[in-house]
């Protein structure tokens, strides 16, 4: 990991590759996810058989793309000792979270009028889950559950399956405890095809959530407005912010966590001490080596990891808030005092004992946040994305009286006679 001083002269380009890194062109993808979908649209389940053979691999009929309460159990049976108790205490966490994000209607009334706001949960989610490494549990828990919270009545989780027409059996057994009881083994554009307008075996749902590869992502796009979708996650990103506070071996190990993820990800350190600086960077070297996923570590590293030097903590919180990370960490001696500045994060971890996977896992905030800059304007998912609301009107026939003037003149400027009628026809 290099280090750059943040008057130097090279950080621009730095920035704007940062910036651009996830602009993939979407336009390369879009024929055959098209095709898919179209597809999908007029041949249903015949063409999700088609594509599961042709791209996972696997054969499987109508009756075995929905996963059975056997292959459930069987998945418990599989699972490691002390995952069940892990993934209840994430449950848990995670629902007490976002019970705090729900929002009541609410009616007010004066002089015979009510205004008012109704919030109704959408009936049909569909959540996809990705394939093979990628197949999080974690994913599973932050989509579904603010859906639950909100009231959504029906989830369906869509997922591709393995050669062997087999699931992931920590992701089964996330899916059973959070009671999804629709599992269907598709997977790619297709899913999202079969998730958008319905098949035989998969019912149609209003919104499709969670992330996936490059044709998973172009289909959302393709089938939006047609159904509501999540926004579009690019690669992970950690910015952590130190002082000479911080221990350089918990900042590298943050700064790999994300790194991990993806080639594309970015991992940024921005401090004012240039000892913990030299000390991150020779960390992270140090334990890069003893990574399982060292590869990925090193390329995303070499491309969009960076040391920053900066003159003091406020130099570095206006450029946190110029980048607005995914995740950032304020690994300083006083975190609280810095976090009225933050204006764009996705999530702002405080001190530390706040290390950035204690989020993704555990700690109850939702993980699915905004990426790429976007942090400027888009907000975690919540428990809100699982709703919407309808207006509520209420006027009285004297209430209406003391305006029925005003509303026809403003018909009439419209040049709209039916709407003038539809008030003076009451008054005749
Ligand atoms: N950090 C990822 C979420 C995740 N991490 C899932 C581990 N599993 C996206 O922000
Ligand atoms: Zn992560």
């Amino acid at each position: 990991m290099n280090m750059i001083d943040l008057k130097g002269g090279d950080q621009a380009q730095f920035f704007k590759e940062l910036q651009e890194r996830s602009s993939v062109n979407f336009k390369d993808y879009q024929e055959t996810v098209q095709n898919i979908l179209g597809n999908v649209h007029v041949r249903g389940d015949e063409a999700l058989q088609e594509y599961t053979k042709k791209f996972d691999g696997v054969d499987l009929s109508k009756d075995q793309m929905l996963v059975t309460e056997e292959e459930i159990e069987e998945a418990y049976s599989q699972i490691k000792a002390g995952y069940l108790k892990a993934l209840r205490l994430a449950i848990t966490n995670i629902t007490s979270y976002h019970e705090k994000q729900r929002q009541n209607s609410w009616f007010s009334s004066s002089e015979g009028i009510m205004l008012g706001q109704k919030v109704t949960a959408i009936a049909n989610v569909g959540i996809y889950v990705p394939g093979g490494t990628a197949a999080y549990p974690s994913s599973v828990l932050m989509n579904a559950i603010p859906a639950k919270v909100a009231g959504v009545k029906r989830i369906a989780m869509v997922t591709p399956p393995d050669q062997q027409g087999r699931l992931s059996a920590g992701v089964l057994v996330a899916a059973k405890e959070l009671g999804i009881q629709e599992i269907y083994k598709v997977g790619g554009a297709q899913a999202i095809g079969a998730l958008a307008y319905g098949t035989e075996t998969i019912p149609k749902v209003d919104k499709i959530v969670g992330p996936g590869n490059i044709y998973v992502a172009t289909a959302k796009k393709e089938v939006y407005g047609f159904v509501d979708i999540d926004m579009i996650a690019g690669p992970s990103e950690i910015l952590v912010i130190a002082d000479d506070s911080a221990n350089p071996k918990y900042v590298a190990a943050d700064l790999l966590s994300q790194a991990e993820h993806d080639e594309l990800s970015s991992a940024i350190l921005i401090t004012d001490s240039e000892a913990l600086g030299k000390a991150v960077a020779a960390e992270v070297q140090r334990q890069t080596a003893l990574l399982d996923r060292k590869e990925i570590v090193e390329k995303s590293l070499n491309n969009y990891g960076k040391i920053i030097l900066a003159e003091n903590l406020e130099e570095a919180i206006a450029l946190s808030n110029k980048l607005a990370p995914e995740h950032l960490e304020l690994c300083v001696d006083k975190p609280f005092e810095l976090l009225d500045k933050i204006e764009n994060a996705g999530a702002i971890f405080l001190g530390h004992y706040t290390p950035e996977p204690l989020g993704d896992y555990l700690a109850g905030p939702n993980h699915v946040l905004p990426t790429s800059g976007t942090a400027k304007f888009y907000s975690p998912l919540s428990v809100e994305d699982f709703t919407k609301k309808s207006s509520v009107i209420y006027y009285s026939q004297e209430a209406l009286g003391k305006v029925k003037d005003e509303v026809m003149v403003l018909a009439e400027e419209e040049g709209l006679d039916a709407h003038k009628n539809s008030i003076k026809v009451r008054y005749e």
